[in-house]
């Protein structure tokens, strides 16, 4: 028994490391990579998402959706029917689910599963496979369960966090957003505790503690800190770990008061050099007194218009323009000017102590793999952002980098905000020979930061954030 296991899984070693080797030496493709690619095509994986993407519209998402609405549906109508067996098929399901963060799929595929199982499985009389289904009702019953206590959750968070807000830019959750602009909902959320374990702050046991070189230490509630002036300002915020053409990136309106404002009641005094925040979750960052005075540094309490979720920071967050997230603490408790620097959280963790944002580009539409006819218009878009230089031009090319045509920028309501631009394209056949797709066109894009070109070298995100341009293909098949 031993040696038989032994044996199975030094050769299973032994397989990957040869098939790895030889994939990173380019001899032949990795075994298993194949056997994705093959076995997502032969499932139809392609098809359903063709289809999702012309009901719906959907881009990355409706692949996952296609990719996992195939997994469950084969999983599920292959146990259902006797095919496999059903521990294996609630597992596979379970599994995938919990993998979304968002417990509500859970909840939609639960249910799905739950009604193939009815609804393909015949009365079941025969004793040996009465085991089985129950395993299988109960895999069903746990994701469904899970589902419904993520769907209810919110219900038991409370409204603490949904405070009103004062200023003209407001808008109104019912309102539509102004173009560019990332709701609260949809905007990317990074956090270095498990999202369950986030500090959900009631206002009324929170304090802004201000201290150190200054002349009357003081704290703050959040009604005080709502009394002095109010300013908007439109700012697109990115994490440090986003890779190219990735989204962890998004765009909004913060309303909050103005560092200064804070710093000019409690009496800084001459030998403060250095501002350290500190958060609820032990997160900290610290940041130059000079950059944060230069930099319009702000204190936000509102997002689009609305207080702050807890998600993203309720009550307090720190916006500072032109630097990646991490910069940026949510859940603010504490601030301290001292004279010398207190290297934050990531930056302790090897990552960028300035995190500069760096000029980067990404191609929202098309995505990867659409299919165009000869002659229909592509209306291509994205967006382009640089931190605190400022995008003079975007250039798209459609066919791997041999020419550029010039994207038209949309007009921005702020410096710190993204650039967001357009480039209409009349689909040609592709002629560039990119492997499994022959008639495949490689878009790419790259901006220009005060008139420099984004750099092309590839580069891991840690410590300064990725660098490379974002590119993708699609097909235009030849007319047959
Ligand atoms: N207190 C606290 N603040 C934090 C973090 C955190 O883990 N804890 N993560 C930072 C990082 S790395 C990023 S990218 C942004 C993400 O903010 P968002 O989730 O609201 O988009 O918050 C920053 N502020
Ligand atoms: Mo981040």
């Amino acid at each position: 028994m031993i040696p038989v296991l032994l044996i199975g899984f030094i050769a299973s070693v032994a397989l990957s490391a040869v098939g790895l080797l030889a994939r990173l030496a380019n001899l032949a493709p990795f075994p298993a990579e194949k056997l994705y690619n093959w076995a997502t095509y032969q499932l139809g994986v392609p098809a359903m998402f063709q289809l999702v993407h012309k009901i719906f519209g959907f881009g990355e998402g409706g692949k996952i959706f296609a990719f996992v609405g195939v997994l469950f549906a084969w999983v599920g109508g292959l146990t259902l029917l006797g095919l496999a067996p059903p521990l294996i098929g609630g597992l596979v399901v379970a599994v995938v689910s919990l993998l979304f963060v968002n417990p509500i799929w859970a909840l939609v595929y639960g249910l799905l599963y739950i009604g193939l199982r009815f609804a393909l499985s015949p009365v079941q009389t025969d004793p040996n496979r009465r085991g089985v289904l129950n395993t299988l009702s109960l895999a069903s019953l746990g994701l469904f369960g899970a589902g419904v206590a993520g769907a209810l959750r919110p219900l038991f968070t409370g409204p603490v966090g949904k405070t009103n807000v004062t200023t003209a830019a407001a808008n109104s959750s019912k309102t539509p957003l102004l173009e560019g602009l990332t709701s609260q909902d949809d905007f990317y959320y990074v956090s270095i505790n498990n999202e369950a374990l986030d500090p959900r702050i009631a206002e009324n046991n929170w304090k802004l503690e201000v201290d150190g070189l200054v002349k009357t230490p003081q704290k703050f509630a959040l009604a005080d800190l709502k009394t002095f002036k109010p300013v908007d300002l439109e700012l697109t915020m990115c994490c440090i770990s986003n890779p190219v053409g990735g989204d962890l990136i998004g765009n909004a309106i913060w309303t909050g008061l103005k560092f200064k404002d804070l710093m000019d009641k409690v009496g800084v005094q001459p030998g403060a050099k250095w501002v350290t925040w500190e958060a609820e979750d032990g997160f900290y960052e610290s940041i130059a007194l000079r950059d944060a005075l230069e930099q319009d540094v702000m204190l936000a309490y509102s997002m689009n218009g609305e207080a702050l979720n807890f998600k993203h920071g309720f009550p307090l967050r720190v916006i500072v323009p032109g630097r990646f997230g991490m910069k940026q603490p949510r859940w603010l408790t504490k601030i301290t000017f001292t004279s010398d620097e207190k290297p934050g959280y990531w930056a302790n963790r090897g990552w960028s102590k300035t995190a500069f944002i760096a000029p980067l580009s990404r191609i929202d539409y098309p995505t990867r793999g659409l299919v165009f006819k000869p002659g229909e218009v592509v209306k291509a878009r994205g967006i382009a952002a640089a931190g605190n230089k400022q995008i003079t031009k975007v250039e798209v090319s459609t066919n791997g980098g041999d020419s550029w045509l010039e994207a038209t920028l949309q007009p921005k309501r702020s410096k710190w905000a993204w650039t967001q631009w357009t480039l209409d394209w009349k689909a040609e056949a592709g002629t560039a020979d990119l492997g499994e797709i022959k008639s495949g066109r490689q878009f790419i894009v790259r901006c220009y930061a005060d008139g420099v070109v984004q750099g092309s070298e590839e580069r891991d995100s840690l410590p300064e954030a990725a660098s490379g341009l974002h590119r993708l293909t699609v097909s235009v098949p030849n007319k047959a």
